[in-house]
């Protein structure tokens, strides 16, 4: 059984950070949001937590989604994937 150790920096308290990738994309089918693994197989996902205007898709051109740093609580927006954010990911310490 392997255990993970997930980490979340509440990013509203460190006013310097800028918002973060999250791995969860609409890149293969607009509207259809799922997370890319390490493995990179595509895993879908019910559970959101989009700010009440997103994904807004602007310029049909948004399809990576980021934990935006300055606006609500650790809220999701979409975004163009060309935009150079630092990720957030994932680490297994055991491994
Ligand atoms: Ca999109
Ligand atoms: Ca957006």
């Amino acid at each position: 059984m392997k255990f993970y150790i997930i980490i979340v920096i509440h990013l509203q308290t460190i006013m310097l950070f800028p918002d973060v990738w999250i791995g969860y994309s609409d890149i293969e089918a607009e509207g259809q949001w799922q997370w890319l693994d390490v493995g990179e197989n595509w895993c879908p996902s019910s559970w959101t937590n989009w700010n009440s205007v997103e994904p807004s898709n602007s310029g049909g051109n948004e399809d990576c989604a980021t934990i935006m740093a300055h606006v609500g609580d650790g809220e999701w927006s979409d975004q163009n994937c060309g935009s150079g954010f630092p990720a957030l990911c994932e680490h297994d310490p055991w491994s």
